[in-house]
């Protein structure tokens, strides 16, 4: 049952689907005040409560013991200090003593303390005093999940073609470096379907653009591609170049369509095109505008997109930069003592994503001016969403990819996300898989990380066991930073090694397709921890590093350097499978902990009682895909 409590005048944020009565605030069943114009509820927990959900956000699957924040960042450093990454994904889970589900939907800043300055607190603010709050209630944790999921909601489906493994890098700068990559590929004759473009296939960073010095005859060349099963995956970025004759640009300001400050002048701030204007988003002539603009590129034969900087990121503000030069020009020839140098460097330091831009910027919804900081946590959904419906409008569901690096709920329904600029570091294979249930409780089915870690240099062996990991995400993309080591499979000694981990994620398509749209009809998880599966398992209930996938299996990576295995808990009986290329071992494993040997070209994967996995035949394109022609690993 979902209980709908609503407090002032909401900002509509299409997030739930389904009408729901409005009850008072007053009728809250949470301990709660309202204080300067927020409000703050709390309820207690007891020692052996979990605390699920929140979608994309730092630490664990049990969200116990901190402290974290709804506000789309771009934060490039996902420790675990953080409190908050792209996303803002206002639902939580209580399960233990007593179970109930919480949607906060409410654009703005949320803070969520579990715990953190009271160990078994909760006490959890909300930025306003406009919002709607859902309390959910069913027997069953699952059940909270499938009542809020069906709110809100089906979830987005890709083509299928957006199974298969995808290769990444900023940047792959001209048609040479993208050919070399498929080569590279074929060469060593491991599976691939999408090749992604990054900003610098565009002219000058301008959306909508083609760098055609880079890239000539374009279109060709997207034709050219697909004729060898490959999907070219261009980047859309949210700023749009200040350039007068560029027509996107000229559009949005003959139209009145960015977002603008108080005076009534857009507002604008430097991105990598240098100084942009943002597509007001939250309006909805701007979104069918904007949407539309990714026909340029539909027209050309693309058919997947990823949305960028939709936090939306400022590098700087054309008043911050200004401001701050003139202080440093105040200062030159000027004796700087340590406490002025220190000021001077966080002045620009701080110039990037800075609240008091955010609070410059002004929505026009529905005619009302409505200030940025009481809707941030809808400016990268609505881009998405703007072309998510072109996309449907024009083409019908499930034809393009597309994902988006910020995010709210609701997106979940015309796009994926992807979990951003991870490192390439270890301890990131196991936030990676800490996500994923957390997404999917929130609708967000087609998700990945960044496979091999995005910020520095990355080693054989971690992109090897990122990818084992990854052989799982619906988005199984390898994708890494400007000036870091390449890590495209290829590039490494024995890329045998790439081809076994890769094989296997085709031979599973057809499986992780079914289990995918099974749980996008059914408003289902695709990711589960072990806790919601065995509930009654004390060992499951605190398991971090393991998940149950679909009806059948449950998966184990292996997430530590210079191991030749790793310890798993089994909450039943299961088959121990390892999979590598075409081999399949099978070694059946009894209830308990065990200690599991796998090397770095195998995939280890779990078989419950009664259960079996199809497998297809190996194949280098989902296209050659066939799915007539399964085994099945059988624990039957
Ligand atoms: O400021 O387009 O998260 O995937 O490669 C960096 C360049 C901008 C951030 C994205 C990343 C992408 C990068 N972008």
């Amino acid at each position: 049952m979902i209980t709908k409590y609503t407090c002032g005048k909401p900002i509509a944020t299409e997030a739930v689907t389904v009408s729901f009565p409005s009850n008072d605030i007053s009728g809250f069943p949470f301990e709660n005040s309202l204080n300067d114009g927020k409000f703050t509820f709390a309820f207690k927990m007891e020692p052996k409560d979990i605390v699920y959900g929140l979608g994309e956000s730092p630490r664990g699957i049990n969200k116990r013991g901190w402290v974290y924040e709804s506000y789309c960042s771009d934060d490039p450093f996902h420790t675990e200090t953080k409190q908050s990454l792209y996303a803002a994904h206002n639902f939580i889970l209580l399960s233990g003593s007593r179970q109930f589900g919480i949607f906060i939907d409410f654009p703005a800043r949320v803070s969520w303390d579990i715990g953190y300055t009271i160990q078994d607190v909760s006490e959890i603010t909300i930025d306003g005093a406009d919002f709607d709050i859902y309390v959910i209630s069913a027997d069953k944790p699952l059940e909270i999940i499938r009542e809020f999921r069906k709110a809100i909601g089906k979830s987005y489906i890709p083509p299928k073609w957006a199974f298969g493994y995808q290769q990444s890098r900023w940047s792959y700068h001209n048609a040479e470096a993208v050919d070399a990559v498929i080569d590279g590929y074929n060469n060593a004759d491991i599976p691939l379907d999408c090749v992604y473009l990054d900003i610098d296939y565009m002219d000058s960073y301008k959306d909508f653009t083609i760098n055609d010095k880079a890239f000539p005859n374009f279109d060709e060349y997207v034709k050219e591609k697909q004729a060898q099963g490959i999907h070219l995956i261009p980047i859309i970025d949210a700023g749009v170049k200040k350039e007068d004759g560029y027509c996107v640009y000229e559009e949005g300001k003959a139209n009145g369509f960015f977002c603008k400050k108080a005076d009534g002048e857009n507002f604008e701030a430097g991105v990598w095109p240098g100084v942009c204007c943002f597509p007001d988003f939250l309006n909805a002539d701007v979104r069918r505008w904007f949407g539309e603009k990714y026909k340029t590129l539909t027209d050309l034969g693309i058919d997947g997109f990823w949305n960028d900087m939709n936090e939306p990121a400022l590098f700087y503000s054309v008043e911050g930069i200004e401001k701050a030069l003139d202080k440093a020009a105040d200062l030159k020839g000027k004796n700087l003592d340590l406490s002025g140098f220190f000021n001077l460097k966080d002045t620009f330091m701080g110039l990037s994503n800075a609240q008091e831009d955010y609070a410059r910027i002004y929505h026009n919804i529905n005619g009302e001016a409505v200030n940025h900081q009481r809707v941030h946590n809808l400016y990268g959904a609505n881009m998405t969403k703007a072309a998510g419906e072109y996309f449907e409008r024009e083409f019908g569901k499930g034809k393009i990819l597309m994902f988006s690096r910020a995010s709210y709920i609701g997106a979940h329904r015309s796009s994926g996300i992807w979990f951003g600029d991870n490192h390439s570091w270890w301890s990131h294979i196991l936030l990676n898989l800490k996500m994923l249930p957390a997404a999917n409780m929130c609708g967000f089915l087609y998700c990945g990380a960044d496979l091999g870690g995005f910020n520095e240099n990355s080693t054989r062996d971690l992109v090897l066991r990122f990818l084992a990991l990854g052989v799982f995400t619906p988005l199984m993309r390898n994708h890494s930073a400007l000036g870091t080591r390449d890590q495209e499979g290829y590039r490494f000694e024995n890329p045998e090694d790439f081809r076994d981990i890769i094989q296997v994620r085709y031979r599973l398509i057809p499986y992780l397709y079914d289990t995918f749209v099974r749980a996008a009809e059914n408003d289902g998880l695709i990711f589960r921890p072990l806790s919601l599966d065995y509930p009654d398992d004390p060992i499951a209930r605190e398991c971090e590093t393991q998940l149950m996938l679909g009806d059948e299996c449950m998966i184990a990576p292996v997430y530590e350097q210079n191991v030749s295995g790793r310890t798993v808990y089994l909450p039943e009986d299961m088959l121990f499978v390892k999979l590598s290329g075409e081999r399949v071992d099978k070694y059946p494993l009894s209830k308990g902990l065990h200690y599991i040997e796998v090397a770095l070209n195998e995939v280890p994967l779990f078989i419950k009682k009664g259960k079996q996995v199809p497998l297809c035949r190996p194949a280098t394109r989902t296209r050659d895909i066939d799915r007539e022609k399964l085994e099945y690993i059988s624990n039957i």
